[in-house]
């Protein structure tokens, strides 16, 4: 590649993702980057559309972000989670009362019939995130594992009962089409990253779209190691691997499960290990801005070097 970067589409999903999103934020023009979000851990809860992803990369962008948890608000109050417990309703999934004010809102767009985009784009606005982020899809598209404990819906699996069960199948129920604004965007990009997301719960439900991947296929892509030592920097990535592909958690296990479209990986430098595309090796866990802005422009700077 030799012109300069000029848009770039980020598929994004997970707290890992949000994080590159951020740090290509600060190191990139305004306008110039695209998060394609991931929405299958999107589920309806006290009769409200949680979109977690979505979420999670627009409070990043925000400044808002829980900065431990890396999902949900900083500074949050529990008033209204509380009264919902004390009345004996769902408490496993915890809400903030800030969080609440966007899925309040967001379910009421919805419910006037405005589509995700432009509800997503209308929070964005509202909180000064400068960046477009795009959900995968309109329509809802949950992501569904089959277990031993039988098939969960992924909150239920993730968060109610904390990725216990093994997996022995993760699938997308629901309409297959992606929003036009994903295939355009992609379409028109420079570089396409893939963050150092789930690549099964967070990446493949936007991989698994109408023409998706054909579309990776025809563009520069460079995707992020979520995995480091061998082990997940976060969530339950590693045991996947091993169930699902039935390999150690690796380099090229990533490598392998984006070969169709893949130009380069970013890795963990220590992780080296063949892996059949190009490879750079860095510090990829990032637990700060300057983390986040310095491996942005690794990416960035390996993407221009790559053939
Ligand atoms: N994850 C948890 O482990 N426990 C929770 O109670 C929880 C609440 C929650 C509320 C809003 C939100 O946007 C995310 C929340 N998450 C929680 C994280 C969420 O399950 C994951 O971040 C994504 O779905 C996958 O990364």
């Amino acid at each position: 590649m030799t012109a300069a970067v000029k848009q770039v589409v980020v598929l994004s999903g997970g707290v890992g993702g949000a994080k590159l999103v951020d740090g290509l934020a600060a190191v990139l023009p305004r306008g110039a980057m695209t998060v394609i979000v991931n929405t299958g851990d999107d589920f309806v809860h006290w009769g409200l559309r949680i979109c977690p992803d979505l979420d999670t990369v627009m409070y990043t962008l925000a400044g808002l972000a829980h900065p431990q948890q890396g999902w949900g608000v900083a500074d949050e109050s529990f008033g209204a989670f509380a009264m919902v417990e004390r009345l004996g309703g769902p408490a496993w999934f915890r809400l903030g009362d800030r969080d609440l004010g966007v899925h309040v809102m967001r379910t009421q767009r919805l419910g006037a019939g405005m589509n995700l985009t432009a509800v997503t784009a209308e929070l964005c606005h509202a909180l000064g995130v400068g960046a477009r982020v795009l959900p995968m899809c309109e329509t809802p598209r949950p992501t569904m594992l089959d277990t031993a404990d039988g098939v969960l819906e992924f909150q239920d699996w993730l968060v109610r009962h904390r990725a216990a069960p093994a997996v022995t199948r993760v699938w997308s129920a629901g309409p297959t089409a992606p929003s036009p604004a994903v295939l355009d965007a992609i379409a028109a990009a420079d570089l396409v990253v893939v963050g150092p997301s789930n690549p099964y719960v967070s990446i493949d439900p936007i991989l698994t779209l109408d023409g998706v991947r054909a579309a990776l296929a025809a563009r520069p892509v460079v995707a992020v190691s979520p995995i480091v030592g061998g082990r997940a920097v976060k969530g339950p990535l590693a045991g996947m691997i091993e169930q699902l592909a039935g390999r150690a958690p690796s380099p090229a296990a990533i490598a392998d499960h984006y070969r169709d479209f893949l130009g380069g990986l970013v890795i963990e430098a220590g992780d080296e290990e063949p892996s059949g595309v190009p490879v750079v090796a860095t510090r990829t866990v990032m637990s700060s801005a300057a983390d986040r802005a310095r491996l942005a422009r690794e990416v960035l700077a390996f993407a221009e070097v790559l053939p």
